[in-house]
């Protein structure tokens, strides 16, 4: 057990690790206190600080590594995303932006949310990887949540985190699949039948007493048969609400931390696949206990681990040219062109 410091004052960093500001990063870890649109409870703007705060207290060592993290590599955690700018659309242009300079293909980014509404303007951000070329159809995106995300609008708003799947879908994504999902409209569970994009898992076919088993190994099996570029994106209610009470919308029923765990590790190891970008969204601050933002903060750092296995696999193809030292955000426009 080693003991790292977090200093008052400062942005907490990843797992509590000294970093080199001028190290050329292999992993960076993106804050993004977004919340605008959440609908239940409130607080996911200060989740990716509560989450990286808990970080310091996760054991670095990785069974599947057989190492500790960062296992000869850098980590850098970047200043938190902020924004002024007024619309709502022009802070998905902002958060576009702030995600782009990492899009390149030669950093594993991992983005800390914030609500679920994140993830259009993420993708937008990844088009720019290498092995996309600008064409989200050949993304599978890999979503760990309760709720489908797969409505038109919530409350008339098209930009709801209730909508994020449905967004991520017209952006182009080519392939989406869904586990844990255990609360939804009919309109999502239409959308989930008509359109052959999308795989969901729900909850009550993979946790179910009898015939659970089966159905989870079916899950794992889809995982490990993906192929091309993934986003995995991880909104933390996904897992039983008792693990994660203080998520915007904490859900019972929900998966264990070793489905979740699991799941990470399946999309990783698929070998036809390179998970190229990652989110953990819907952190919230947990008072009176650090569970919340301690269960966030084990799952971001399995991906991590996740992640370093996978580049040892040969299933990560970083190319040399990373520039070190921090990156100003680009002007981006994929929102504001919308409506
Ligand atoms: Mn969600």
């Amino acid at each position: 057990m080693s003991f790292r410091l977090v200093m008052e004052g400062d942005v907490p960093t990843m797992l509590g690790l000294d970093e080199d500001p001028w190290a050329a990063p292999d992993m960076v870890v993106l804050p993004l206190p977004y919340e605008l649109t959440t609908s239940y409870g409130q607080g996911t703007a200060d989740g990716p600080m509560a989450c990286l705060e808990a970080s310091a207290q996760v054991e670095l060592h990785d069974v599947l590594l057989n190492e500790d993290l960062p296992a000869g590599l850098t980590i850098r955690t970047e200043r938190p995303w902020s924004s002024d700018a007024g619309s709502l659309l022009e802070q998905l242009d902002a958060i576009e932006g702030y995600v782009r300079p990492w899009a390149s293909g030669d950093v594993f980014p991992l983005v800390l949310g914030g609500e679920h509404g994140i993830l259009p303007p993420v993708l937008a951000a990844m088009r720019e990887h290498a092995t996309l070329e600008g064409d989200l159809g050949r993304l599978t995106v890999v979503q760990l949540d309760a709720h489908a995300d797969l409505r038109s609008d919530l409350d008339g708003e098209r930009w709801s985190h209730a909508c994020a799947a449905s967004r991520a879908l017209d952006l182009g994504v080519g392939r989406l699949i869904q586990i844990g999902i255990r609360a939804h409209s009919l309109e999502e569970e239409e959308r989930i039948r008509s359109d052959d994009r999308i795989d969901t898992f729900y909850a009550r076919d993979v946790l179910s007493p009898c015939g659970g088993a089966a159905h989870w190994a079916r899950l794992v099996e889809a995982l490990r048969a993906i192929q091309g570029p993934v986003h995995l994106t991880i909104d933390i209610d996904g897992l039983d609400g008792t693990l994660v009470p203080a998520t915007g919308t904490p859900v019972p029923g929900g998966l264990t931390y070793w489905h979740a765990y699991e799941a990470i590790e399946a999309v990783f190891a698929a070998p036809a696949a390179t998970v190229i970008s990652a989110d953990v969204n819907e952190i919230c601050r947990q008072e009176g206990s650090p569970l919340t933002q301690f269960t966030a903060a084990m799952l971001a750092t399995k991906v991590l681990g996740a992640h370093v296995h996978a580049r040892r696999e040969g299933r990560w193809a970083a190319s040399a040219d990373s520039t070190p030292g921090p990156r100003k955000p680009l002007v981006c426009g994929t929102f504001s062109g919308f409506r």
